[in-house]
């Protein structure tokens, strides 16, 4: 299966949210213009004859094509429409920019729903596709990618996923199990890296994550490695700590390569829907975040959010979670994204 059969599959849920609320939009008030109901039948002639479907139509048994409902594009309906965005987690401001351009040089016209999901699809398109940049790669050696991000948004299962397609694409990946205050993090990764045949390196539970990166930097580099992930903990609870922790690792690897972390990705869940945009107004204080991945947008009616994100932010957005599984990550495409949610096909 494609990745987008997968992500259109996989986003029914805020897709057919968008995709029905502007069916919703338009067929509600076309059935209001219906004309007022005929006299009774009673002061009709019994004899009036129906409407008939065409001769050949009925040769072929077939019923007449419906057309689809249309509306008139006015206040009322863009107000509607700025609702439903909201209501989609797309933002204030993105669903009212969003909106007026829909609305630019259209007032007055009669469109269907079809037509609004091409038009919003366009506008969603055009908001992502100077963020959709999949995660750049160096000629530098090793390439440092540090992962950060609050617990639960899938930055252990981020690394799994990007070092298994490096390394089935030919590149040599070392992962740190940075998040040492998690067992279950470890292990996670340890199962990850031996699926992927990608060696971890870890430390005992509790134990400094920076002297940690500081190994697996010196490991990477005897090995030749091209790309170092470096996993973290995502202790918001505490974030003066969590500061320290990752401008120590940073601190480290940069005694081996100043020009390192390279990459430092954020990863976010889309089923946190708003709050995706305060943790990334977080961490850029925490960290200097380069890139966007955001994870489980599958089964969620909040997928919305990733175009506040882009709207507001300009970060690249590298990769996409749609499973937990190795192929269910993939580099983010714009159009395929802004079609899938708005329920329409490719
Ligand atoms: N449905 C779904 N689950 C995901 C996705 N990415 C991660 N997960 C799950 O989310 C949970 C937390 O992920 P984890 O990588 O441990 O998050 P971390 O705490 O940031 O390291 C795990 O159960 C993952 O399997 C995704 O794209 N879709
Ligand atoms: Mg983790």
């Amino acid at each position: 299966m494609s990745f987008f059969s997968k992500l259109r599959d996989r986003l029914t849920r805020s897709s057919s949210k968008i995709g029905s609320g502007l069916e919703d939009i338009v067929s509600e008030a076309a059935a209001d213009e219906k004309p007022a109901s005929p006299a009774p039948a009673a002061s009709q002639p019994a004899t009036e004859p129906e409407a008939r479907p065409g001769v050949l139509g009925r040769l072929l048994g077939r019923a007449p094509a419906v057309a689809e409902p249309r509306r008139e594009l006015d206040d009322a309906m863009l107000e509607e429409l700025e609702e439903m965005l909201i209501q989609a987690d797309m933002g204030v401001e993105t669903a009212l920019r969003v909106t007026a351009n829909i609305a630019e040089g259209r007032m007055g016209r009669r469109v269907s729903a079809t037509e609004l999901k091409e038009l919003l699809a366009d506008e969603i398109a055009r908001i992502m596709t100077p963020v959709a940049k999949p995660l750049p790669l160096y000629p530098k050696r090793p390439q440092v990618v540090l992962v950060v991000g609050v617990n639960g948004s899938g930055k252990t299962t981020t690394i799994g996923k990007l070092a298994s397609q490096f390394k089935a694409a030919g590149k040599k990946v070392v992962i740190a199990a940075g998040d040492t205050f998690r067992a279950a993090a470890v292990e996670q990764l340890q199962v990850w890296g031996q699926r992927a045949g990608v060696p971890v390196m870890t430390a005992p539970e509790g134990s400094d994550p920076a002297s940690l990166a500081f190994d697996a930097m010196t490991k990477a580099e005897a090995e030749g490695a091209d790309l170092l992930m470096i996993d973290t903990a995502g202790r918001l609870q505490n974030r003066q700590d969590l500061m320290e922790e990752l401008a120590k690792i940073v601190r480290v690897i940069r005694k081996k390569d100043p020009s390192a972390p390279h990459n430092t990705l954020l990863v976010l869940d889309a089923t946190t829907g708003q709050n995706a945009l305060s943790q990334v107004e977080i961490f850029r204080k925490l960290a200097d975040v380069s890139g966007l991945v955001m994870t489980k947008l599958d089964g969620t009616a909040r997928g919305g959010v990733l175009v506040a994100l882009a709207d507001r932010f300009g970060l690249p957005i590298h990769a996409i979670g749609v499973g937990e599984q190795i192929d269910d990550l993939d580099a983010f495409d714009a159009r395929d994204f802004a079609r899938a949610l708005v329920g329409l096909g490719d």
